[in-house]
């Protein structure tokens, strides 16, 4: 049996996933409304195929609740906010839930985290608190790092057929490791040392976002000669060993927002360009304000009110509005022009922002300016809606001639 601490993005799928390979599973989360939830059949999160695989699951008998299991396997997928002040990992909720763990495992148990965290963690947090109970690592249980590579929006498809990192002690213990995952993971498993594992995640992270900067920093380029930036890039990427990213509003999301902090703050006189790359794609939101601020000028717009932003997820499809471009548009917006901007999403059904709107017509009948932030197939599927509105497209989805982009 496998007990799955933390049943949220990652460990919900995850759950499901070994479920429906016919593994006994039993998801364990501190949030009884969520267990509850869970526990009648119903989804917390949308996600493109989870219907259907939580409906697999149920049929293979997967269990939820609040309470840690005895059993031999765990997988720990709780949350690791950072803390912003020290650009530090807050291990609180990771070091909880060993020591839960540790409260109830067998003899001999795996302990596997898949919960991102910063390079060095399971050393500095995590084998302290299984030493000071007298409990013998390696023997007594093992420590294994398994870190999650699975992209909302097609986390089913990645969980099936990206290929998988194991960090373990021993390579005994990596190979079980890697048969379990192998029940559902169709791709390449790699075994490695723990700290290779941490900072393999973190270093991907990073990657992909130093890469989105490089995109952001050609866009605001373009913009001062007037050039159009995805004409320059798509030719660019013509090249064979070319392939720049696209710009966009911002970088949000939990992890690449926030995992090349942990490098910085680790390594402050040796990360300039992670710290650049990062402090680009921050100021995305404020360049969209100037594009915003560039459009009522031209068009001698004076009422904040005519603006309406639409999509409040940080990225299309998904419904996740962590760290999210929009939010961080909004709150500069109240800061530097006033308040009243209308904003609507079709994958948010609770207001969470002033002004928000429910339905999609009633939203565009209130406004000028249309601010597309986030590339929802909603909207792609309504574009004859937007037609006839001054178009802020901000990440390059609308075709039409006459649109501002970034
Ligand atoms: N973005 C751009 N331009 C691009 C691509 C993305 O501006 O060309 C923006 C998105 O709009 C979004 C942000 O970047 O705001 C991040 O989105 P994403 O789709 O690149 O990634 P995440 O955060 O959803 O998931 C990432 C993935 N990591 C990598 O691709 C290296 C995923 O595989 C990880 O599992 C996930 O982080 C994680 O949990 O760590």
């Amino acid at each position: 049996m496998i007990n799955i601490i933390g049943l949220g993005y990652i460990g919900l799928p995850t759950a499901l996933m070994f479920a429906k390979s016919g593994i006994e599973v039993v998801g364990t989360d501190n949030n009884d409304e969520l267990v509850d939830s869970l526990a009648e059949g119903r989804l917390t999160f949308e996600e493109d195929g989870l219907e259907d695989l939580f409906s697999c699951a149920a049929e293979n008998g997967i269990k939820f609740t609040s309470s840690y299991q005895k059993t031999d396997t765990y997988i720990i997928a709780v949350p690791t906010p950072y803390i912003k002040e020290n650009k530090k990992l807050d291990p609180q909720y990771v070091i909880s839930a060993i020591n839960s763990v540790l409260d109830v495992c067998e003899k001999g148990s795996i302990i596997i985290i898949e919960s991102t965290i910063s390079p060095g963690s399971i050393d500095k947090y995590v084998r302290p608190e299984v030493i000071k109970r007298g409990v013998v690592i390696g023997k007594d249980i093992h420590l294994v790092h398994a870190p999650e590579r699975i992209i909302p929006g097609n986390m089913i498809y990645e969980l099936e057929n990206n290929s998988r990192t194991i960090g373990a002690d021993s390579f005994e213990v990596g190979n079980k490791v890697k048969d379990l995952y192998s029940s559902f993971c169709q791709a390449e498993i790699v075994i490695t040392d723990i700290r290779s594992a941490e900072m393999s995640k973190v270093v991907e992270n990073t990657y992909r976002d130093i890469n989105i900067a490089f995109a952001n920093e050609l866009a605001k380029i373009c913009r001062t000669d007037d050039m159009d930036v995805y004409e320059i890039i798509n030719t660019a990427n013509k090249h064979p060993r070319v392939n720049i990213l696209q710009p966009g509003p911002g970088v949000g999301g939990h992890c690449i927002s926030v995992d090349p902090w942990f490098l910085v703050g680790d390594y402050p006189d040796l990360t300039n360009l992670i710290l650049a790359a990062r402090k680009i794609n921050d100021s995305m939101p404020g360049h969209v304000l100037g594009r915003i601020r560039d459009i009522m000028r031209e068009h001698k717009i004076t009422d904040i009110s005519k603006i309406g932003i639409y999509g409040l997820s940080y990225k299309e499809n998904v419904d996740d509005i962590r760290e999210s471009p929009t939010l961080q548009l909004l709150e500069r917006m109240d800061e530097h022009l006033a308040f009243g901007v209308k904003v609507f999403d079709p994958f948010i059904k609770e207001r969470i922002v002033d002004h928000q709107f429910m339905n999609f017509e009633d939203f565009l009948n209130e406004i000028e300016i249309l601010v597309i932030m986030t590339a929802h197939d909603h909207i792609k599927n309504n574009m004859e809606q937007i037609k006839g509105k001054l178009i802020l497209d901000t990440k390059n989805i609308c075709g039409f001639n006459d649109v501002y982009k970034l």
